[in-house]
């Protein structure tokens, strides 16, 4: 079984979200979705709508997730790799060449960003109306 990890906050969710999880999970068997937790947040300086809780329920209804592990730290994406025994990792492209270090422990593949859509953009679209 070739399986497939990928991290985010996945905030709002939306179609750039569901286009990177279908491409991902594509690429394998099984894809785990490492979900920022609203403490690793802070840390990220990013603010959610939506708080952990509530974004894995959202996330757990998607049909191209199979599993969802928490988020907490910069550092666990090796370990994470090796007990989960993951094959593939995949981040959209903004985060392109950032996680090459993992090269060593599997396969790096970054996807190219779903233009037109952002949380951020949601929420200033919103802001607006
Ligand atoms: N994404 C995308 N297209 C968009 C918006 C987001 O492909 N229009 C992708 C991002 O490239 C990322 C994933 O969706 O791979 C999740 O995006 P965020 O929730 O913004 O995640 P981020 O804050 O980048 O967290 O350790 C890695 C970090 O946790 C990544």
């Amino acid at each position: 079984m070739k399986k497939v990890i990928t991290y985010g906050t996945f905030d709002l969710i939306h179609w750039g979200h569901i286009n990177i999880l279908k491409r991902a999970r594509e690429l394998g068997d099984h894809l785990t979705v490492a979900l920022s937790t609203d403490e690793f947040n802070e840390v990220k300086n990013k603010k959610t709508y939506h708080n952990f809780e509530n974004r894995r329920v959202i996330l757990e209804a998607i049909r191209y997730v199979d599993e969802i592990i928490p988020e907490t730290t910069w550092e666990q994406k090796v370990n994470d790799i090796v007990n989960n025994h993951i094959d593939i990792f995949v981040m959209g492209d903004d985060w392109k060449g950032e996680f090459d270090f993992l090269k060593s422990y599997c396969e790096v593949i970054y996807l190219p960003r779903t233009v037109g859509i952002s949380t951020t953009k949601i929420k200033t679209d919103l802001h607006k109306k």
